[in-house]
Protein backbone atom coordinates (compact mmCIF):
# COMPACT_ATOMS: atom_id res chain seq x y z
CA UNK A 1 0.00 0.00 0.00
CA UNK A 2 1.32 3.86 -0.69
CA UNK A 3 0.02 5.04 2.31
CA UNK A 4 0.19 9.18 2.28
CA UNK A 5 0.52 8.69 6.27
CA UNK A 6 2.47 6.67 8.58
CA UNK A 7 -1.04 7.41 10.81
CA UNK A 8 -4.28 8.90 10.52
CA UNK A 9 -6.30 9.53 13.48
CA UNK A 10 -9.86 9.48 11.83
CA UNK A 11 -13.44 11.55 12.84
CA UNK A 12 -11.63 13.62 15.55
CA UNK A 13 -13.63 16.14 17.18
CA UNK A 14 -10.16 18.10 17.88
CA UNK A 15 -10.25 20.62 20.62
CA UNK A 16 -7.43 23.65 20.61
CA UNK A 17 -7.24 26.34 22.84
CA UNK A 18 -9.10 28.59 20.44
CA UNK A 19 -11.77 26.15 18.71
CA UNK A 20 -13.92 23.03 18.35
CA UNK A 21 -13.80 21.02 14.67
CA UNK A 22 -14.50 18.23 13.12
CA UNK A 23 -11.42 16.45 10.71
CA UNK A 24 -9.44 13.77 10.36
CA UNK A 25 -5.10 14.05 11.32
CA UNK A 26 -2.25 13.08 9.15
CA UNK A 27 0.51 12.14 10.53
CA UNK A 28 4.49 11.07 9.50
CA UNK A 29 7.70 10.80 11.16
CA UNK A 30 5.61 11.64 14.50
CA UNK A 31 5.12 15.08 13.29
CA UNK A 32 1.40 16.36 12.54
CA UNK A 33 1.72 16.79 8.53
CA UNK A 34 -2.06 17.72 7.66
CA UNK A 35 -5.02 18.57 9.06
CA UNK A 36 -8.63 17.95 6.93
CA UNK A 37 -11.71 15.71 5.58
CA UNK A 38 -10.99 12.62 4.74
CA UNK A 39 -6.98 12.22 4.14
CA UNK A 40 -5.89 9.72 2.42
CA UNK A 41 -4.98 6.44 3.87
CA UNK A 42 -2.44 5.84 6.57
CA UNK A 43 -0.36 2.77 7.24
CA UNK A 44 -1.65 2.97 10.54
CA UNK A 45 -5.62 4.13 11.32
CA UNK A 46 -6.95 5.09 14.55
CA UNK A 47 -10.66 5.88 14.28
CA UNK A 48 -11.86 8.38 17.03
CA UNK A 49 -15.23 7.94 16.04
CA UNK A 50 -16.48 11.35 16.86
CA UNK A 51 -14.60 11.26 20.28
CA UNK A 52 -12.43 14.93 21.50
CA UNK A 53 -9.12 14.89 20.72
CA UNK A 54 -6.89 17.62 22.42
CA UNK A 55 -3.23 18.02 22.47
CA UNK A 56 -1.07 15.89 24.59
CA UNK A 57 -0.82 17.70 28.03
CA UNK A 58 1.80 19.18 28.91
CA UNK A 59 2.73 18.83 32.91
CA UNK A 60 4.90 22.04 33.31
CA UNK A 61 5.46 21.30 37.13
CA UNK A 62 6.28 17.73 38.56
CA UNK A 63 8.92 16.46 40.57
CA UNK A 64 10.97 12.92 39.29
CA UNK A 65 13.83 11.72 41.10
CA UNK A 66 15.01 14.63 42.88
CA UNK A 67 17.18 14.20 44.74
CA UNK A 68 16.54 14.63 48.74
CA UNK A 69 18.38 14.20 52.12
CA UNK A 70 17.97 10.52 53.00
CA UNK A 71 16.24 8.50 54.16
CA UNK A 72 14.00 10.60 51.99
CA UNK A 73 13.76 9.39 48.70
CA UNK A 74 11.51 10.62 45.83
CA UNK A 75 9.03 7.00 44.39
CA UNK A 76 9.15 8.21 41.01
CA UNK A 77 11.77 8.10 38.37
CA UNK A 78 11.79 9.34 34.73
CA UNK A 79 10.95 5.63 34.16
CA UNK A 80 7.92 5.56 36.15
CA UNK A 81 7.07 9.01 36.23
CA UNK A 82 6.48 9.34 32.85
CA UNK A 83 4.82 6.38 32.46
CA UNK A 84 2.27 7.22 35.08
CA UNK A 85 2.15 10.48 33.16
CA UNK A 86 1.43 9.02 29.56
CA UNK A 87 -1.78 6.54 30.74
CA UNK A 88 -2.76 10.55 32.23
CA UNK A 89 -3.22 11.78 28.71
CA UNK A 90 0.52 13.67 29.36
CA UNK A 91 3.05 13.83 27.00
CA UNK A 92 5.25 16.03 28.29
CA UNK A 93 6.26 16.82 31.21
CA UNK A 94 8.79 19.02 32.58
CA UNK A 95 10.58 18.26 36.29
CA UNK A 96 13.14 20.79 38.09
CA UNK A 97 17.22 20.08 37.64
CA UNK A 98 17.94 21.46 41.81
CA UNK A 99 20.90 23.23 42.86
CA UNK A 100 21.69 22.27 45.94
CA UNK A 101 23.46 25.06 48.45
CA UNK A 102 27.36 25.04 47.20
CA UNK A 103 26.93 23.04 44.28
CA UNK A 104 27.55 24.23 40.81
CA UNK A 105 23.84 24.70 38.43
CA UNK A 106 25.71 23.17 35.91
CA UNK A 107 26.54 20.04 37.90
CA UNK A 108 22.61 20.14 39.05
CA UNK A 109 21.96 20.22 34.97
CA UNK A 110 24.52 17.03 34.15
CA UNK A 111 23.25 15.01 37.60
CA UNK A 112 19.86 15.26 36.55
CA UNK A 113 20.66 14.09 32.85
CA UNK A 114 22.16 11.19 33.82
CA UNK A 115 18.99 10.41 36.08
CA UNK A 116 16.58 11.02 32.51
CA UNK A 117 19.07 9.47 30.42
CA UNK A 118 17.43 6.41 28.66
CA UNK A 119 14.21 6.14 31.18
CA UNK A 120 11.37 8.45 30.06
CA UNK A 121 9.06 7.10 28.03
CA UNK A 122 7.27 10.86 26.83
CA UNK A 123 9.19 13.89 25.91
CA UNK A 124 11.03 16.18 29.02
CA UNK A 125 12.44 19.44 29.47
CA UNK A 126 13.89 20.98 32.77
CA UNK A 127 13.34 23.88 34.69
CA UNK A 128 16.35 24.80 37.08
CA UNK A 129 15.79 25.30 40.60
CA UNK A 130 18.40 28.28 41.95
CA UNK A 131 18.76 27.45 45.20
CA UNK A 132 22.53 29.70 45.71
CA UNK A 133 22.98 32.57 43.26
CA UNK A 134 26.76 32.92 43.86
CA UNK A 135 28.20 35.75 40.86
CA UNK A 136 29.20 32.68 38.72
CA UNK A 137 26.07 31.58 38.60
CA UNK A 138 24.32 34.63 37.78
CA UNK A 139 27.23 35.76 35.57
CA UNK A 140 28.14 32.81 33.76
CA UNK A 141 26.26 29.95 34.40
CA UNK A 142 22.63 30.98 34.21
CA UNK A 143 22.84 32.54 31.28
CA UNK A 144 24.38 30.06 29.23
CA UNK A 145 22.35 27.45 30.50
CA UNK A 146 19.11 29.82 29.53
CA UNK A 147 20.73 30.13 26.08
CA UNK A 148 21.39 25.93 25.81
CA UNK A 149 17.44 25.52 26.08
CA UNK A 150 16.72 25.56 29.77
CA UNK A 151 14.64 28.63 29.87
CA UNK A 152 13.03 28.53 33.46
CA UNK A 153 14.10 28.60 36.49
CA UNK A 154 12.28 28.25 40.23
CA UNK A 155 13.02 30.30 42.87
CA UNK A 156 11.80 29.49 46.50
CA UNK A 157 10.86 32.08 49.50
CA UNK A 158 10.40 29.46 51.95
CA UNK A 159 12.35 25.65 52.71
CA UNK A 160 15.74 26.29 54.82
CA UNK A 161 17.66 24.26 52.14
CA UNK A 162 16.35 26.72 48.72
CA UNK A 163 15.02 30.25 50.09
CA UNK A 164 16.74 32.94 48.49
CA UNK A 165 16.33 36.39 50.45
CA UNK A 166 14.78 39.25 48.82
CA UNK A 167 18.42 40.63 47.35
CA UNK A 168 19.08 37.48 45.82
CA UNK A 169 15.52 37.08 44.41
CA UNK A 170 16.20 40.84 42.74
CA UNK A 171 19.50 39.25 41.55
CA UNK A 172 18.33 36.37 39.71
CA UNK A 173 15.30 38.12 38.21
CA UNK A 174 17.58 40.82 36.68
CA UNK A 175 18.95 37.36 35.03
CA UNK A 176 15.35 36.42 33.88
CA UNK A 177 15.29 39.96 32.50
CA UNK A 178 18.54 40.01 30.64
CA UNK A 179 17.82 36.85 29.38
CA UNK A 180 14.25 36.21 28.31
CA UNK A 181 13.62 33.07 31.25
CA UNK A 182 11.05 32.73 32.56
CA UNK A 183 10.92 32.88 36.84
CA UNK A 184 9.21 30.73 38.82
CA UNK A 185 8.21 31.67 42.40
CA UNK A 186 6.87 29.16 45.07
CA UNK A 187 6.03 32.25 47.09
CA UNK A 188 5.23 31.52 51.10
CA UNK A 189 6.80 33.30 53.82
CA UNK A 190 9.60 31.00 55.61
CA UNK A 191 9.78 33.16 58.42
CA UNK A 192 5.59 33.14 59.45
CA UNK A 193 5.87 29.48 59.24
CA UNK A 194 9.10 28.90 61.31
CA UNK A 195 7.63 30.90 63.85
CA UNK A 196 4.19 29.59 63.64
CA UNK A 197 5.68 25.71 63.48
CA UNK A 198 7.65 26.30 66.61
CA UNK A 199 4.46 27.58 68.75
CA UNK A 200 2.78 24.76 67.60
CA UNK A 201 5.26 22.18 68.30
CA UNK A 202 5.99 23.87 71.71
CA UNK A 203 2.03 23.28 72.90
CA UNK A 204 2.57 19.94 71.46
CA UNK A 205 0.56 20.02 68.16
CA UNK A 206 2.85 18.07 65.72
CA UNK A 207 -0.15 15.83 63.92
CA UNK A 208 -0.02 15.84 60.13
CA UNK A 209 -3.10 18.27 60.04
CA UNK A 210 -1.03 21.33 62.00
CA UNK A 211 0.80 21.57 59.02
CA UNK A 212 -1.93 23.44 57.32
CA UNK A 213 -1.68 25.63 60.53
CA UNK A 214 1.86 26.52 60.23
CA UNK A 215 0.91 27.60 56.50
CA UNK A 216 -2.24 29.86 56.58
CA UNK A 217 -3.33 31.70 53.37
CA UNK A 218 -1.93 35.15 55.12
CA UNK A 219 1.76 33.53 54.69
CA UNK A 220 1.02 32.90 50.45
CA UNK A 221 -0.34 36.15 50.40
CA UNK A 222 2.38 38.20 52.05
CA UNK A 223 5.17 36.23 50.23
CA UNK A 224 3.06 36.69 46.63
CA UNK A 225 2.66 40.13 47.41
CA UNK A 226 6.52 40.71 47.72
CA UNK A 227 7.30 38.60 45.06
CA UNK A 228 5.00 40.92 42.73
CA UNK A 229 6.87 44.28 44.24
CA UNK A 230 9.84 42.84 43.19
CA UNK A 231 8.97 41.85 39.43
CA UNK A 232 7.83 44.85 39.47
CA UNK A 233 11.06 46.40 40.68
CA UNK A 234 13.11 44.54 38.14
CA UNK A 235 10.53 44.73 35.79
CA UNK A 236 10.25 41.36 34.62
CA UNK A 237 7.32 38.86 34.38
CA UNK A 238 7.16 36.23 37.16
CA UNK A 239 4.87 32.88 37.42
CA UNK A 240 3.86 32.35 40.71
CA UNK A 241 3.47 28.20 41.36
CA UNK A 242 0.79 26.53 42.81
CA UNK A 243 -1.55 29.47 44.25
CA UNK A 244 -3.77 27.79 46.91
CA UNK A 245 -7.02 30.48 47.57
CA UNK A 246 -8.55 33.62 47.47
CA UNK A 247 -5.86 35.54 49.61
CA UNK A 248 -2.99 35.09 46.86
CA UNK A 249 -5.08 35.13 43.89
CA UNK A 250 -6.30 38.71 45.05
CA UNK A 251 -2.44 39.75 45.05
CA UNK A 252 -2.27 38.44 41.55
CA UNK A 253 -5.67 40.11 40.62
CA UNK A 254 -3.77 43.51 42.52
CA UNK A 255 -0.48 43.16 40.20
CA UNK A 256 -2.58 42.66 37.46
CA UNK A 257 -4.44 45.95 37.49
CA UNK A 258 -1.49 47.80 37.85
CA UNK A 259 -0.54 46.95 34.79
CA UNK A 260 2.15 44.19 35.88
CA UNK A 261 2.74 40.86 34.13
CA UNK A 262 2.01 37.97 36.46
CA UNK A 263 1.16 34.28 35.74
CA UNK A 264 -0.15 32.31 38.11
CA UNK A 265 -0.56 28.07 38.17
CA UNK A 266 -2.62 26.48 40.08
CA UNK A 267 -3.25 22.56 40.82
CA UNK A 268 -5.57 19.86 41.07
CA UNK A 269 -4.94 19.61 45.37
CA UNK A 270 -6.94 23.15 45.12
CA UNK A 271 -9.53 22.22 43.00
CA UNK A 272 -10.62 18.76 45.08
CA UNK A 273 -8.83 18.52 48.55
CA UNK A 274 -8.84 20.48 51.94
CA UNK A 275 -6.74 21.04 55.03
CA UNK A 276 -9.37 17.90 56.45
CA UNK A 277 -7.71 15.81 54.24
CA UNK A 278 -4.66 16.56 56.43
CA UNK A 279 -6.82 15.08 59.19
CA UNK A 280 -9.67 16.01 61.74
CA UNK A 281 -7.97 14.57 64.42
CA UNK A 282 -4.20 13.59 65.25
CA UNK A 283 -4.33 10.57 63.32
CA UNK A 284 -1.20 10.14 60.81
CA UNK A 285 -3.37 9.08 57.63
CA UNK A 286 -3.03 13.02 57.10
CA UNK A 287 0.12 13.33 56.38
CA UNK A 288 -0.73 11.73 52.69
CA UNK A 289 -2.17 14.96 51.63
CA UNK A 290 0.85 17.05 53.20
CA UNK A 291 1.75 19.84 50.29
CA UNK A 292 2.92 23.22 50.47
CA UNK A 293 1.16 25.74 49.86
CA UNK A 294 -1.71 23.39 52.35
CA UNK A 295 -5.39 23.15 50.62
CA UNK A 296 -7.67 24.99 51.99
CA UNK A 297 -11.67 25.10 52.07
CA UNK A 298 -14.37 24.53 49.68
CA UNK A 299 -15.35 28.54 49.20
CA UNK A 300 -11.47 28.74 48.38
CA UNK A 301 -12.13 25.93 45.80
CA UNK A 302 -14.31 28.10 44.48
CA UNK A 303 -12.31 31.11 43.88
CA UNK A 304 -10.15 28.34 42.36
CA UNK A 305 -12.80 27.39 39.95
CA UNK A 306 -13.39 31.22 38.83
CA UNK A 307 -9.80 31.52 38.41
CA UNK A 308 -9.59 29.06 36.20
CA UNK A 309 -12.37 30.13 34.44
CA UNK A 310 -11.93 33.97 33.94
CA UNK A 311 -8.21 33.56 33.03
CA UNK A 312 -6.38 34.71 35.95
CA UNK A 313 -4.65 30.85 36.04
CA UNK A 314 -2.24 30.58 33.18
CA UNK A 315 -1.55 26.74 33.51
CA UNK A 316 -2.68 23.97 35.49
CA UNK A 317 0.16 21.85 36.76
CA UNK A 318 0.52 18.75 38.69
CA UNK A 319 2.92 19.35 41.55
CA UNK A 320 3.48 15.39 41.44
CA UNK A 321 5.75 15.29 44.30
CA UNK A 322 6.21 11.29 44.94
CA UNK A 323 6.71 9.85 48.28
CA UNK A 324 5.16 6.92 49.21
CA UNK A 325 3.01 6.83 52.72
CA UNK A 326 4.48 3.80 54.26
CA UNK A 327 7.80 2.49 54.37
CA UNK A 328 11.10 4.53 55.64
CA UNK A 329 11.62 7.05 52.67
CA UNK A 330 8.79 8.74 52.44
CA UNK A 331 5.85 10.18 54.56
CA UNK A 332 6.94 8.37 57.66
CA UNK A 333 11.18 9.00 56.79
CA UNK A 334 13.04 6.24 58.89
CA UNK A 335 9.80 4.36 58.95
CA UNK A 336 8.55 6.21 62.25
CA UNK A 337 5.64 8.23 62.13
CA UNK A 338 7.20 12.36 62.41
CA UNK A 339 5.65 15.43 63.67
CA UNK A 340 4.82 17.08 60.83
CA UNK A 341 7.97 19.61 60.12
CA UNK A 342 9.83 16.62 58.98
CA UNK A 343 7.23 15.17 56.62
CA UNK A 344 8.05 15.28 53.31
CA UNK A 345 5.57 17.90 51.21
CA UNK A 346 4.00 16.77 48.05
CA UNK A 347 1.35 14.64 46.77
CA UNK A 348 1.40 12.48 44.00
CA UNK A 349 -0.80 13.57 40.64
CA UNK A 350 0.85 13.45 37.27
CA UNK A 351 -2.06 10.63 35.88
CA UNK A 352 -4.98 12.13 37.54
CA UNK A 353 -4.72 16.05 36.58
CA UNK A 354 -6.01 15.73 33.31
CA UNK A 355 -9.01 13.60 33.88
CA UNK A 356 -9.55 15.16 36.70
CA UNK A 357 -10.29 18.54 34.95
CA UNK A 358 -11.54 17.03 32.13
CA UNK A 359 -14.36 15.17 34.38
CA UNK A 360 -15.13 18.61 37.10
CA UNK A 361 -13.96 21.23 34.96
CA UNK A 362 -15.03 20.97 31.45
CA UNK A 363 -18.29 17.90 31.96
CA UNK A 364 -18.82 19.48 35.27
CA UNK A 365 -19.59 22.73 33.12
CA UNK A 366 -17.49 24.80 34.63
CA UNK A 367 -15.20 25.41 31.74
CA UNK A 368 -14.90 24.93 28.27
CA UNK A 369 -12.86 22.32 26.20
CA UNK A 370 -10.69 25.58 24.81
CA UNK A 371 -9.72 26.93 28.30
CA UNK A 372 -9.12 23.19 29.51
CA UNK A 373 -6.43 23.14 26.10
CA UNK A 374 -5.47 26.11 27.20
CA UNK A 375 -3.91 25.39 30.67
CA UNK A 376 -3.17 21.57 30.26
CA UNK A 377 -1.31 22.06 27.24
CA UNK A 378 -1.26 25.55 25.32
CA UNK A 379 -0.11 27.71 27.80
CA UNK A 380 2.11 25.58 29.68
CA UNK A 381 4.67 24.92 26.49
CA UNK A 382 3.97 28.75 25.99
CA UNK A 383 5.15 30.16 28.77
CA UNK A 384 8.29 27.31 28.56
CA UNK A 385 9.24 27.76 25.13
CA UNK A 386 7.65 24.69 24.04
CA UNK A 387 4.82 26.00 21.35
CA UNK A 388 4.15 25.43 18.94
CA UNK A 389 5.84 21.86 18.22
CA UNK A 390 4.07 21.14 21.98
CA UNK A 391 0.69 21.93 23.21
CA UNK A 392 -0.90 22.00 19.56
CA UNK A 393 -2.90 20.34 17.08
CA UNK A 394 -1.48 22.05 14.01
CA UNK A 395 0.35 21.19 11.07
CA UNK A 396 4.46 20.62 12.08
CA UNK A 397 3.28 20.07 15.84
CA UNK A 398 4.31 16.87 17.10
CA UNK A 399 1.86 14.46 17.53
CA UNK A 400 1.12 14.21 20.43
CA UNK A 401 -2.83 13.51 21.17
CA UNK A 402 -5.39 12.57 23.38
CA UNK A 403 -8.69 10.75 22.21
CA UNK A 404 -10.89 11.20 25.02
CA UNK A 405 -13.57 8.67 26.00
CA UNK A 406 -16.38 9.56 28.37
CA UNK A 407 -17.89 7.46 30.63
CA UNK A 408 -18.09 6.58 34.87
CA UNK A 409 -14.42 5.38 36.32
CA UNK A 410 -13.32 4.94 39.85
CA UNK A 411 -9.58 6.34 40.41
CA UNK A 412 -8.20 3.50 42.59
CA UNK A 413 -4.13 3.59 43.45
CA UNK A 414 -4.05 0.42 41.96
CA UNK A 415 -4.63 1.36 38.25
CA UNK A 416 -2.23 3.85 38.45
CA UNK A 417 0.94 3.44 36.59
CA UNK A 418 3.08 5.92 39.65
CA UNK A 419 5.42 3.85 41.91
CA UNK A 420 3.75 5.45 45.01
CA UNK A 421 1.49 3.79 47.20
CA UNK A 422 -1.45 5.89 47.62
CA UNK A 423 -3.63 8.22 45.32
CA UNK A 424 -5.55 11.30 47.38
CA UNK A 425 -7.97 11.01 45.07
CA UNK A 426 -8.67 7.13 46.08
CA UNK A 427 -12.28 6.09 45.38
CA UNK A 428 -13.22 9.63 43.64
CA UNK A 429 -15.77 9.03 40.29
CA UNK A 430 -14.30 10.81 37.08
CA UNK A 431 -16.63 10.87 34.11
CA UNK A 432 -13.85 10.77 31.64
CA UNK A 433 -10.28 9.19 31.12
CA UNK A 434 -7.94 8.84 28.09
CA UNK A 435 -8.56 6.15 25.43
CA UNK A 436 -5.11 6.60 23.78
CA UNK A 437 -2.26 8.95 24.36
CA UNK A 438 -0.23 8.91 21.51
CA UNK A 439 3.64 9.75 21.65
CA UNK A 440 4.83 12.01 18.72
CA UNK A 441 2.49 9.28 17.01
CA UNK A 442 3.11 6.00 18.63
CA UNK A 443 0.75 4.94 21.17
CA UNK A 444 1.86 4.64 24.91
CA UNK A 445 -1.60 4.43 25.84
CA UNK A 446 -4.69 2.48 24.76
CA UNK A 447 -5.99 1.35 27.90
CA UNK A 448 -2.78 -0.28 28.45
CA UNK A 449 0.33 0.99 28.96
CA UNK A 450 2.69 0.38 25.45
CA UNK A 451 6.10 1.37 27.07
CA UNK A 452 8.57 3.64 24.79
CA UNK A 453 11.49 3.39 27.68
CA UNK A 454 14.22 5.59 26.60
CA UNK A 455 12.41 7.11 23.46
CA UNK A 456 11.13 10.17 25.41
CA UNK A 457 13.57 12.91 23.96
CA UNK A 458 15.30 15.91 25.82
CA UNK A 459 13.63 19.28 24.83
CA UNK A 460 15.60 22.26 24.74
CA UNK A 461 13.38 25.35 25.69
CA UNK A 462 12.64 28.47 23.54
CA UNK A 463 12.03 31.92 25.71
CA UNK A 464 8.54 31.80 26.80
CA UNK A 465 6.00 33.00 24.10
CA UNK A 466 3.59 34.20 26.59
CA UNK A 467 4.54 37.96 26.12
CA UNK A 468 6.22 39.63 22.98
CA UNK A 469 9.68 39.64 23.37
CA UNK A 470 12.30 42.89 23.55
N1 LIG B 1 5.45 21.80 47.58
C1 LIG B 1 6.49 22.20 46.86
O1 LIG B 1 6.83 23.35 46.89
N2 LIG B 1 7.17 21.32 46.13
C2 LIG B 1 6.91 19.95 46.14
C3 LIG B 1 5.67 19.57 46.73
C4 LIG B 1 5.02 20.55 47.59
O2 LIG B 1 4.11 20.25 48.30
ZN1 LIG C 1 6.88 24.90 45.35
ZN1 LIG D 1 6.64 21.66 43.34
Amino acid sequence: MNAAFDLVVRHARIATASECYAADIGVRGGQIVQIGAQLGAGMREIDAQGRVVTPGGVDAHCHLDQPMAPPVRMADDFDTGTRSAACGGTTTVIPFAAQAKGQSLRAAVADYHHRADGKAHVDYAFHLIVSDPTPEVLQHELPQLIAEGYTSFKIYMTYDDLKLDDGQILDVLSVAREHGAMAMVHAENADCIEWLTKRLEAAGRTAPRFHAHARPMLVEREATHRAIALSELVDVPILIVHVSGREAVEQIRWGRAHGLQIFAETCPQYLFLTAEDLGLDDSYQGARCICSPPPRDASNQDVIWNGLRDGLFTVFSSDHAPFNFDGTEGKKPGGQEQPFRHIPNGIPGLETRMPLLYSEGVLGGRITLEKFVELTATNPAKAYGLHPRKGSISVGADADLVIWEEGERVIRNADLHHAVDHTPYEGRRLRAWPAITLSRGEVVWDGQFHPRRGQGQFLHCQPPSLWPRR
